[in-house]
């Protein structure tokens, strides 16, 4: 059915989720599976014809489209007009360039993390990873995360009438119900998004795509206001593609940048998930109500070769680095109000989501003071704001340990700087004529980088945030010694 889906868009979304369930058929006669199937298609054609253009007054519907491991450059559409290179050169995503033609690109939108699991606790507990102590895999650490104020458990307490769902990659420390969700696929991680008995859908891109579209066609029938958060495995190891769009890409000549058949495959599959979202709003009425938010978790995970032949550049470094390759990521918010085809420079992250989802909820709700980030609503109302009103100035992207070099930068303004703190260096880089972070600046302005410096390791230890193993003040720097007997015992254990 889903090869079928390729050749012609005449089934529905739901016909692929009965596809996608098609091992219920195994638990019930034929008989019974044919009544449910009938049942549940009549109820979607019902939706599908009455549905009638929400009230404007209602309460918006919010879907936040999650992406894993996509760079800011893995899109056929531009995320900034002044940088052409800000577009694959091999990649397509008709459905995500329709979001990008209907709404506003963020060319400056960040996840919050150089990694999966703390940009996931971000957008849930609205904090950066430094001050919650969720910088890699290292959850059992974590401070200051309150399920009780949860994403969706602040939205129930802002509007009660709320439904809450979601599907898809989870990899947070809390269960997903402890967090407010009514509705998730539970517990999961990386290794559910990698199915070996879904030859024609290895990502679990329309199985997520169609749970998620029926929680949407039941909030609707149901008049009730709702946030669903699908979080795709895609594009995250292992990569897969469906054969379909392997085939397309294998006949396709390679880009520069972009080259790989399985990996464009995967995209394009997730792109059609999103599309699936899409025609769903569209189907059901709810456009004029309904503000679709999509980014994604971090920059690309790939593997070795020198800065200009890597999938990110014209950022440097990918997954893992503080480096812009490893956190700018495309960011793009549709919905009523919002300007058709328009850019926003001013730079936005994971943290603002739940201001921004609140105000746009409730406008006189309080925000937790622990929450750092701000409402980028404004922008979204094209009001004439060059920066949002957050507790800080500026970001700070810690990564203490974990696979990658343990490193932070601090973002504010056009000035970067990036710590590495194996050796102490701290680099800096004005980003607005820089953008590769390729020109350490830090011996022209001295000031700066330590003013900058100082305001970073300043911001750590307010917030009490982890340092690497054997970081030593007095130095600072990791203190040798202490991080060869550290290596060395990792060595031991895994030997
Ligand atoms: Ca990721």
């Amino acid at each position: 059915m889903l090869d079928a889906l390729d050749e012609s868009q005449c089934l529905t979304w739901s016909e692929v989720f009965l596809f996608c369930t098609r091992s219920i058929t195994d638990m019930m006669s034929r008989r019974t599976f044919m009544r449910v199937a009938v049942a549940a298609m009549c109820s979607v054609w019902t939706i599908a014809v009455c549905a009638d253009v929400v009230e404007d007054d209602a309460p918006p519907n919010i879907i936040l489209i999650l992406a894993d491991d996509q760079g800011w450059n893995g899109l056929s559409s531009s995320m900034s007009k002044r940088v052409p290179g800000s577009k694959s050169d091999y990649y397509q995503t008709p459905n995500l360039d329709r979001l990008c033609e209907e709404g506003m690109r963020f060319s400056q939108g960040y996840a919050s993390a150089t990694v999966c699991s703390p940009t996931r606790h971000i957008i849930q507990f609205g904090m950066s990873p430094a001050k919650i102590r969720v910088t890699y895999n290292n959850a059992k650490n974590r401070q200051l995360c309150d399920p009780t104020l949860a994403l969706p458990n602040l939205i129930k307490k802002a509007d009660s009438r709320y439904a809450t769902a979601h599907f898809g990659k989870w990899h947070v420390s809390f269960k997903p119900h402890a967090c407010g969700y009514d509705v998730s696929d539970g517990d999961t991680s990386n290794q559910t998004g990698n199915p070996n008995n879904q030859p024609n859908d290895p990502k679990r891109v329309y199985e997520v795509t169609a749970r998620s579209i029926a929680f949407m066609e039941k909030q609707v029938e149901a008049a009730t206001p709702f946030f669903l958060q699908v979080s795709h495995y895609a594009d995250h190891l292992t990569f897969r593609s469906s054969p379909k769009m392997l085939e397309k890409y294998q006949a396709l000549p390679p880009g520069t940048l972009h080259s790989s058949p399985v990996f464009a495959g995967m995209n394009e599959d997730l792109d059609r998930g999103v599309g699936g979202i899409l025609d769903a709003v569209d189907r059901l009425g709810i456009k004029n109500n309904t503000f679709i938010v999509y980014l994604a978790d971090n920059g690309f995970d790939e593997g070795h070769g020198s800065l200009a032949k890597r999938k990110a550049w014209p950022l440097s470094y990918s997954k893992g680095f503080v480096f812009e390759g490893g956190i700018r990521v495309p960011f793009i918010v549709c919905g009523p109000g919002i300007k058709a085809g328009s850019f926003s420079d001013v730079p936005v992250i994971g943290y603002d989501l739940i201001p921004t989802f609140l105000e746009l909820i409730d406008p006189g709700f309080s925000v937790p003071e622990c929450m750092e980030g701000g409402s980028f609503l404004p922008l979204l109302n094209n009001s004439d704001v060059s920066t949002l009103a957050r507790p800080h100035d500026f970001f700070v992207f810690h990564y203490p340990a974990g696979r990658w070099p343990a490193q932070t930068s601090l973002l504010q303004g056009p000035f970067k700087i990036v710590k590495t703190w194996a050796s102490g260096d701290v680099e800096l880089f004005r980003l607005d004529d820089d953008l590769s972070e390729q020109h350490d600046i830090s011996r022209q302005m001295p000031e700066k980088t330590d003013e900058l410096h100082q305001e970073m390791m300043s911001y750590l230890k307010r917030v009490n945030a982890e340092f690497p193993a054997g970081y030593d003040e007095a130095t600072d720097r990791i203190q040798k010694e202490k991080a060869r007997a550290s290596k060395q015992k990792k060595k031991k254990k895994r030997i």
